[in-house]
């Protein structure tokens, strides 16, 4: 009998998002509780869902345990080097503008070693999307402090409690010039995966900050629970403010979240201003970027000696 019941197959359902996801990496990197690949199932039901072309949309991180995202996925993917995600996004978008490029990395890579390109991108408005996973700490390295971390909350590498000033991200991204700016948590799936759509289909620098329990290194360190009960603090702390004014959403320890839409404005993006400025400039001499054709090499080929006997080509 007891053979009889061992010999029993059961069929384990496939996971719904599983042919969005490179199975052949599977098990993950991911600590039990950690939130990022809550994050990643809310973006694989956003990119379903968006009417994009997967052959089309293109996945950059940088390094941390955010930026092993890239690897996962089924799409293109390009797991740069730390700090470098955007640059990289930058050059792929402008090599390829009829690309959908999206950025996906840790508050300590987007805004501290590369908070720079963060805010170039941002003030150049680049057709691209950027989802940060605030987790307050440099999770890979050993829970660092990072130019997130609220002030008081203990880090590796400030054992006594940060007494920096912590930065308010989606203020950041809107006083640089995002045109969408959202921030929700890992216990906002439903919301979170309608703003990452949301902000796949916006055309310019649309920014999503997700806030996402590391328990291994930020939670225990500061007494906070398990991933569970992080969650429990974002559903029992969050306040949904639509519109709030992105100066007043600043985070502090264990404090209450404003989560939302906070921006979702029109300005013209890098590629429309600079072609609109070349076309006034050069006239029909210059070719401009079109975001609905990808770059033909044999053209490309054909413009540079077109314009080495002096037509412009940018
Ligand atoms: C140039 C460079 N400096 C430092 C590092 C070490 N490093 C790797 S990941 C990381 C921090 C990751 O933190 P975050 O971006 O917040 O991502 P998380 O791991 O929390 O998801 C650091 C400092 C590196 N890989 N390269
Ligand atoms: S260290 Fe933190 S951020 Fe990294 S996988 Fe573990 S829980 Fe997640």
């Amino acid at each position: 009998m007891a053979e009889e019941l061992y010999d029993i197959e059961v069929a384990v359902p496939e996971n719904p998002i599983e042919s969005f996801l490179r199975m052949d990496r599977m098990p993950h990197i991911w600590c039990p509780g950690c939130g990022i690949g809550t994050t990643v199932n809310c973006f694989a039901r956003a990119l379903e869902t968006s009417g994009l072309d997967l052959d089309k949309v293109a996945i950059v991180s940088g390094i941390g345990c955010t930026g092993r995202v890239a690897g996962y996925v089924r799409l293109d993917s390009f797991h740069t080097t730390h700090g470098r995600a955007i640059p990289f996004a930058s050059g792929l978008k402008l090599a390829n503008p009829s690309l959908k490029v999206v950025v996906y990395s840790g508050d300590g890579d987007l805004t501290a070693i590369g908070g720079n390109h963060f805010i170039h991108a941002a003030r150049r408005n680049l057709d691209m999307t950027v989802i940060l996973i605030n987790n307050f700490i440099y999770g890979m390295t050993g829970g660092q402090v990072a130019p997130t971390t609220p002030i008081g909350a203990s880090a590796s590498t400030a054992p006594h409690g940060s007494f920096e000033e912590a930065f308010n991200l989606p203020f950041l991204a809107e006083s640089c010039g995002a045109v969408y700016v959202a921030r929700w948590t890992a216990y906002h799936v439903r919301h979170l995966t309608k703003a990452i759509k949301e902000a796949l289909l916006k055309k310019g620098f649309s920014f999503v900050e997700i806030l996402a329990p590391c328990p291994t290194l930020y939670s225990r360190r500061n007494k906070l629970g398990d991933g569970l009960d992080q969650m429990v603090y974002y559903k029992n702390s969050s306040e949904i403010k639509n519109g709030a004014e992105t100066k007043s959403v600043a985070l502090d320890l264990q404090g209450k979240i404003i989560v939302g839409k906070f921006v979702d404005k029109e300005r013209p993006t890098y590629i429309d201003a600079m072609n609109e400025h070349f076309r006034k400039r050069l006239g029909d001499r210059y070719i401009p970027s079109d975001e609905n054709k990808e770059p033909n090499p044999c053209l490309e080929r054909k413009s540079r000696s077109a314009a080495s006997a002096g037509r412009a080509s940018f």
